[in-house]
């Protein structure tokens, strides 16, 4: 049996992680959230491939090869979820279980972040937990590939 491969996407601004608003994102850093999942996954048994990018047009163009390459997808889309229909169109083209996560609880925030497109594509959405939603997340997606078998 071959390896399941999770594809593990960030949007725009999230490099920033660990450098401002610790009140609403927490203190650690992007590095310390791709190597929570590296560890988180390599625990289940899964492997992940983990990006970064501020431009829709890459976050589009990686969703493209997760239909070709990933058994799962996890995203936290940033700012592009309360606006990017491109982004929610190449995820309703995927067949893969999807994953939105998000660090804090946008419907807390200002009513500009509760609607996300993104939302409407993916087949769960996990939101406020901080980095911890990501572990979540891929727990969840090993669950629902191992169902699958
Ligand atoms: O809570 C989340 O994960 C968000 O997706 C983060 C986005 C925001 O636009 C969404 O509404 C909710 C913003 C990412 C920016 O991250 C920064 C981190 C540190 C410093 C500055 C920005």
């Amino acid at each position: 049996m071959t390896t399941p491969l999770i594809f593990v996407l960030n949007g725009p601004n999230l490099n920033l992680l660990g450098t401002r608003e610790p009140e609403v994102y927490g203190t650690g850093t992007l590095d310390d959230l791709e190597t929570l999942c590296a560890e988180t996954a390599e625990g289940l048994g899964i492997a992940v491939d983990i990006r970064q990018s501020n431009i829709e047009g890459e976050l589009i163009t990686w969703v493209h090869e997760a239909r070709a390459h990933a058994a799962g997808l996890i995203i936290n889309p940033a700012g592009y979820s309360h606006t990017s229909i491109a982004l929610m169109d190449a995820i309703l083209a995927l067949d893969i279980p999807v994953i939105e996560v998000h660090l804090s609880n946008i419907h807390k925030r200002e009513s500009f972040r509760h609607q996300s497109y993104v939302s409407r594509a993916a087949d769960g959405v996990i939101c406020g937990l901080g980095f911890a939603g990501y572990r979540l997340a891929l727990i969840a997606l090993s669950d629902i590939l191992e169902e699958d078998q």
